[in-house]
């Protein structure tokens, strides 16, 4: 039972002197709440072990599960990478879920070989199969996890081997054939943190150097009128292939992992790096008005808005502005994404904020929201943070569960249910609603940084 409500606390008044227009509603603090808090977190682990178990029935030894038709899913056909459980893997080390963590990491370190005639995305191996590897050695100390993602690493270089230094997207990982010349700022600018911590454990600095020239090389392109970036380039000739500026997918987490890259390595060029492109963004992609905080899309030559559009994915935004010291902001923009949630009881994958109306209407059980939740409660202890996570958790159980695991939705208006249980459902989502919930001693926020895929990293070095 969620207990009484009660008077709001000091930090969400302070938000509210800054704009913020919290609608939720404070449950108690104290014991009652401490509990409220255990007993969520139990649930969460209640359905990760439930998808898990599915994913393990039915899809065990392949990347994915279709939990509606029961079926695997694979990124290549066989499989190389095992995404779910490399995905997964830390989370059960999170919730403590010692016989599927053993498992995990008994098939993981049997069956995991990247010698392998096969094309790969750079971006999303990096962050989920890379990423992954570092953690599970970080959490188990198992040399053979830095072995495979040290293999990893040295498979993926000749990636960034273009006449600008960023990288083609895809690479073979036997022969080292790179194709992918028109890129995007999100996959050449994602790569440091999971190249640049192999770099520091294997004591091997081209792991850092390259995506840390990479981002140089992007940042530099940056237009000189706005300071914003586009949202296709190519690695080839440096030129922008598409102008339009946004912080959604396809740039987004360019704009995280410079100032992640700074919290995790101390390298204050990425810091200025990032502060200057918020600066540019919230300059000239923010709509600040009596409808809340949004951010929109503009010509990055010209700053003209050119869409008024934002969605699942853009619920990012509001972490790395907690990141980067701006808790107010944070908030603001936050609550926007609450509302777009809770206007359909899903949020679609885009919507037009000046119409209110989804554009495109799936959900693809993003963990973003989710994860921007989890910062502002670190942030601010502000318990608003928690009801919104008990929101979210209540919601994906109604509209997204299934038999076997959790679905995506095809169209949060009409409820109507996809087929599919990305592994990031497991990475990213359901570890960011546990550890919102879980005693903070769970893992210490102050002492890692998250990939963007979730991956703790440490700076064990
Ligand atoms: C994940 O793979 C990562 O969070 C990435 O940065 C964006 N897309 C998905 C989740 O939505």
């Amino acid at each position: 039972m969620i207990p009484s409500r009660i008077a709001l606390t000091l930090p969400l008044a302070a938000l509210l002197a800054l704009g913020a227009r919290p609608q939720v509603t404070a449950p108690a603090t104290g014991r009652s709440a401490l509990d409220e808090r255990d007993r969520l977190a139990a649930r969460v682990k209640v359905e990760f072990t439930m998808a898990w178990r599915h994913y393990q029935a039915r899809a065990a030894g392949h990347d994915e599960l279709n939990p509606v038709s029961g079926t695997p899913h694979d990124w290549t056909s066989p499989t190389v990478f095992y995404m779910t459980p490399i995905d997964a893997f830390d989370t059960m080390c999170l919730m403590g879920l010692k016989d599927e963590a053993a498992e995990t990491e008994t098939l993981l370190l049997n069956r995991l070989s990247f010698d392998r005639n096969a094309s790969v995305q750079v971006f999303e191996i990096t962050i989920r199969v890379l990423g992954g590897l570092l953690t599970a050695y970080q959490f188990t100390g198992e040399p053979r996890f830095l072995a495979l993602a040290t293999d990893l690493g040295h498979r993926m270089l000749p990636a960034f081997d273009s006449p600008t230094g960023m990288p083609y997207r895809f690479v073979n990982l036997r022969t080292g054939t790179t194709t992918g010349a028109d890129s995007n700022p999100a996959e050449i600018g994602t790569l440091i943190l999971e190249f640049g911590t192999l770099a520091k454990l294997t004591k091997e600095p081209v792991f850092y150097d390259k995506p840390k020239r990479a981002l140089r090389a992007l940042f530099a392109r940056r237009s000189p009128a706005t300071g914003l970036v586009g949202e296709s380039i190519n690695v080839d000739t440096g030129a922008w292939t598409s102008p339009t500026s946004h912080i959604g997918g396809g740039i987004d987490s360019y704009y995280e992992y410079l100032i992640k890259c700074e919290r995790l390595f101390g390298d204050a060029e990425c810091g200025r790096m990032g502060r200057e492109s918020l600066a540019a963004v919230n300059a000239h992609l923010a709509d600040d008005g009596p409808a809340g905080l949004w951010y929109g899309e503009a010509d990055m030559n010209t700053g003209r808005r050119t869409a008024t559009v934002y969605g699942s994915l853009q619920g990012y935004l509001p972490a790395v502005f907690v990141l980067a010291g701006d808790v107010g902001r944070a908030a603001r923009l936050q609550q926007s994404g609450f509302g777009m949630w809770t206007q359909f009881g899903v949020e679609p994958e885009t919507y037009n904020y000046q119409t209110k109306q989804a554009v495109e209407k799936g959900y693809q059980l993003r963990p973003e929201i989710v994860e921007s939740t989890y910062y502002l409660w670190h942030a601010t202890h502000d318990p608003t943070y928690l009801e919104m996570g008990r929101r979210f958790l209540d919601d994906l159980v109604a509209c997204c569960r299934v038999d076997a695991g959790y679905t995506v939705l095809e169209d949060v208006t009409t409820k109507t249910k996809g087929d599919r249980m990305p592994s990031f459902f497991l990475a990213e989502t359901l570890k960011y609603l546990y550890l919102l919930f879980a005693p903070e001693t769970t893992l210490d926020f102050d002492q890692v940084t998250f990939n963007t895929e979730a991956h703790p990293l440490r700076r064990t070095w």
